[in-house]
């Protein structure tokens, strides 16, 4: 590997969004867990990684036009002068609405979180979806390097690999899916052409990580039935090439979090918080809006701990917090007023003139303001319906240095495999919700200490560095396993082939 080459970070959206006042254009960061990942991963390696040593480079798409774009990240010093440089994909309106309102949150997205009632199947989606993976290709083909190494994240990317390895046969590609990859009963609901498509297209990279060991399974299975390819192990090899698949659990940095516990700013707004709760229990949810995540399941659990424990009434308030989005698709919309409705009726039903139960906002806080919400809440109560990781628990679990508080999860979030120390749950049993909130509130220091502790060993030892190394280490090995391969197929068909010329341009990728 040549030693100035970069890492390349692709994925749909750039970890900003661009507002407007007075014809002035602003970046503001973004929330959402793929952005608090690989951010937190760039800040703490400006490098992009112990072995390469150019500054990496993040591709993804904006709603900038292209001019306004290219004069807000020449003008934005945090933007020029950040971790990483920025290149801007340009998608039509239209693109980009049925890329990524339709197919990637529409259909793959329910699809992949076991909802497949709400999946849509639209082939005009998927002819969408295949071109803004195109437009992605124009991109990066102005922008690799030899010796680069390509990271491509997420499920809205699932034809990118393969695109890129038409056009550039020895890059080093990997592809990271930060939501569940469902079981091959669930996958083969795609209509043939697509399903197909979209395993190619991940089979394009040398690497393919899944968060947990199932979601991995299930991908390979997939690759087997419906493609018929052959496995060794975790390796899918076809002619002289090969994808390694894996399992690579994301973490966070948990310094930023635990660090965070003994900042000033973040003990008074902690300080206040438990001032305005007038030292009652505090539960904590923190979710972007969104179906997958067990909202309105969450809030019958809470309310069922009230008829299970009336003796509670009054004692425990629960903040729910979601940051906004896929606001412009109609089930977001539903869903927020669904929940807007669940909270008023509980708060009607059981709140007192002195006492609210469930507090309810919607919006993004800054960092400090989550660390204090952290810091202060006696239960975190995090309980998606399905969740590839979900950061959320990672993050309450880091910021406790004082080892107090307690979480309680879903078995069907991947933080669940690792966070051994919590209290596991079904989603949907709302009496299970009710028995854990009561199991935590009781809680001795001692136990709580102990599980806290248990767990922030686990998380130190594989945070968010380790994770982005671990799998940019296991691409080399791939890329390595790939070169061999093709090095064996051209050795056998130089040997077998009646005319070997021939055998080995039938083999050849056409630009190579
Ligand atoms: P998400 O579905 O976005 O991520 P999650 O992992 O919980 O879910 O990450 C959410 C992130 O947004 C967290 O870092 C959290 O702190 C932040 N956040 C949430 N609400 C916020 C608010 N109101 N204000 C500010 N910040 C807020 C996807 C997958 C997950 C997977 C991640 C990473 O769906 O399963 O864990 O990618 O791979």
């Amino acid at each position: 590997m040549s030693t100035d080459s970069r890492l390349i970070i692709v994925s749909n959206r750039l970890p900003f969004r661009f507002t407007e006042r007075d014809g002035h254009v602003q970046a503001i960061p973004s929330s959402g867990g793929l952005v608090s990942s690989i951010g937190s991963y760039l800040d703490r390696k400006p490098g992009g990684s112990g072995l390469s040593e150019g500054r990496p480079v993040w591709v993804g798409a904006t709603e900038l036009r292209t001019r306004r774009l290219a004069k807000t990240l020449s003008t934005d010093s945090s933007l020029a002068k950040g971790p990483y440089e920025v290149r801007a994909v340009a998608l039509p309106d239209a693109t980009r609405d049925r890329h990524y309102n339709g197919f990637s949150n529409d259909t793959l997205w329910p699809l992949f979180h076991y909802f497949p009632s709400l999946v849509r199947y639209e082939q005009d989606w998927f002819d969408h979806y295949r071109a803004a993976n195109s437009l992605f290709l124009q991109t990066l083909e102005k922008t690799v390097r030899p010796g680069d190494r390509v990271w491509i994240h997420d499920y809205h990317l699932m034809l990118l690999p393969a695109m890129l390895r038409r056009k550039f046969p020895s890059l080093a590609i990997a592809f990271f899916m930060h939501i569940p990859f469902p079981s091959y009963e669930v996958f083969r609901l795609l209509p043939d052409p697509w399903r197909r498509e979209l395993l190619e297209g991940v089979l394009g990279a040398d690497l393919a990580g899944f968060q947990t060991h199932d979601s991995a399974q299930y991908f390979l299975k997939s690759v087997q039935q419906l493609l018929g390819a052959d496995l060794d192990l975790r390796t899918v090899r076809s002619h002289a090439h090969s994808t390694v698949v894996d399992a690579f659990p994301v973490s966070i940095d948990p310094a930023k979090f635990r660090d965070a516990f003994d900042d000033h700013a973040v003990v008074s707004e902690k300080n206040q918080i438990r001032k305005d709760m007038a030292h009652r229990k505090l539960v904590l949810s923190v979710d972007r809006l969104d179906y997958t995540k067990g909202v309105l399941q969450r809030l019958q659990g809470f309310e069922q701990f009230f008829e299970d424990h009336p003796e509670m009434t009054g004692k425990v308030t629960y903040l729910l917090l979601i940051v906004p989005s896929r606001d412009a698709m109609t089930k977001y919309r539903e869903l927020k007023d669904r929940i807007e409705a669940a909270v008023g009726r509980i708060n009607g039903r059981i709140g007192r003139v002195d006492w609210q139960p469930v507090i309810y906002q919607y919006r993004s806080v800054d960092h400090k303001k989550l660390c204090a919400l952290y810091d202060a809440a006696d239960v975190a109560l995090i309980t998606p319906l399905r969740d590839g990781m979900n950061l959320v628990a990672k993050e309450y679990v880091a910021a406790r240095k004082d080892r107090r508080g307690v979480l309680i999860l879903s078995e069907t979030a991947g933080a669940a495999h690792e966070l051994g120390g919590a209290l596991i749950i079904n989603p949907t049993d709302r009496q299970a919700i009710s028995a854990a909130l009561h199991r935590a509130l009781d809680m001795s220091a001692e136990e709580q200490n102990q599980r806290m502790g248990e767990m922030q060993i686990r998380l130190g030892r594989y945070d968010v560095v380790r994770w982005a190394e671990d799998l940019l280490g296991q691409l080399d090995g791939a890329v390595a396993l790939r070169r061999q391969l093709r090095v064996k197929e051209v050795t056998c068909l130089l040997y077998t082939s009646p005319s070997p010329r021939d055998g080995l341009l039938s083999r050849m990728p056409s630009s190579a």
